[in-house]
């Protein structure tokens, strides 16, 4: 089952660049850059990635990230995570990237739009692997700090595959960016959300409802209210769902509980994914691994699941029957 799971082709739709940062690559760049780092060694910093909530996460993801300044810093970081990805089988990696936390340290916008856009070059031109950019909002910045973002990132709105929207969600709902979200439909730009991670299902029918999203990231809490469940059958809409993520934010106690094949049985189009694969235990193999372990799902259905990631992928039509 592992070779078949490596070779099946992948598609991941949910990744944050920053979290794929390896405590490897965290130490040469803060050498790089001159960095002094709150951990002694590479094994400290992973002992160190014991979280209670996201939130704990998040406090460990920002300050992983200050070792970020250049673009060949952005360039290693995407390069990386591109051949590791390519090693496990996965053909197409959709990540968010997540702007506001770069600015304020500042490192500015074109630094990181330079280093990603070499290194989703070099990965399509050396491994085959296509790319999709998904510029994230922080939600628990203000409305307005969004919307200037999505000011400055004018020259590079042609590049964005998408807008998302990530960190704490507690607290910042949807709702919170409406006029953010509708000024990128203007634009033309496909939107996802995440929802239903730590959030309550209510914030997934904002998402559909008021962010008019293509795809929810998570969402696995949408099984606490059954009309939305149905209403996420009827719409055909996905759920880019990240196991070993969940397990490790406590969002399920352990992967057997995960509620991964409840929303299959109810006919929702899932995806397996890795979120913040160098703090989380793995990538996205690794992510179909434990479930083949916890839930002993049979090759039909990772080819499903494998197969809604491609149809959900934001490619092109070529790509995709090449995908397959
Ligand atoms: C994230 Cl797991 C998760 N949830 C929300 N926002 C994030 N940013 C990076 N990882
Ligand atoms: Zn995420």
């Amino acid at each position: 089952m592992r070779d078949f799971l490596t070779r099946l082709p992948k598609a991941e739709l949910h990744l944050h660049i920053e979290g794929s940062l390896e405590p490897e690559l965290m130490f040469a760049l803060a050498e790089r850059n001159r960095v002094r780092l709150p951990f002694a060694s590479v094994e400290e910093a992973r002992d160190a990635y014991d979280f209670s909530d996201l939130q704990s996460f998040l406090d460990l993801y920002y300050q992983g990230m200050s070792v970020l300044h250049t673009v060949e810093d952005f360039y290693d970081l995407a390069m990386d995570y591109f051949r590791r990805a390519h090693a496990e089988g996965v053909v197409h990696v959709e990540m968010h990237f997540d702007p506001q936390a770069h600015q304020v340290r500042g490192i500015e916008l074109p630094v990181v739009m330079e280093g990603l856009a070499l290194a989703r070059r070099h990965a399509e031109r050396e491994l085959g692997l296509s790319s999709a950019l998904i510029m994230a909002f922080l939600r628990d910045q203000d409305a307005a700090a969004a919307m200037s973002l999505l000011d400055e990132a004018a020259p590079y709105w042609e590049m964005l595959d998408a807008v998302g929207l990530d960190s704490a969600e507690r607290g910042n709902p949807p709702s919170k960016f409406v006029e953010v979200f509708e000024r990128a439909a203007r634009l033309g730009i496909p939107r996802v959300a995440h929802a239903g991670e730590e959030g309550p299902a209510a914030y997934i029918r904002e998402a559909l409802d008021l962010l008019d999203v293509c795809r929810i990231d998570h969402g696995v809490r949408c099984l606490e209210d059954p009309d939305l469940v149905a209403r996420l059958r009827d719409e055909g809409m996905v759920l880019t769902v990240c196991p070993l993520s969940n397990v490790r934010l406590k969002v399920v106690e352990r992967i057997e509980e995960h509620p991964l094949p409840q929303l299959l049985e109810a006919g929702l189009r899932v995806t397996l994914n890795s979120d913040d694969p160098a703090y989380f235990g793995g990538g996205v193999l690794d992510n179909y691994l434990a479930c083949q372990r916890a839930f002993d799902w049979d090759e039909a259905t990772f080819i499903q699941i494998a197969g809604t990631a491609i149809e959900a992928a934001f490619v092109s039509q070529r790509r995709r029957l090449a995908l397959r």
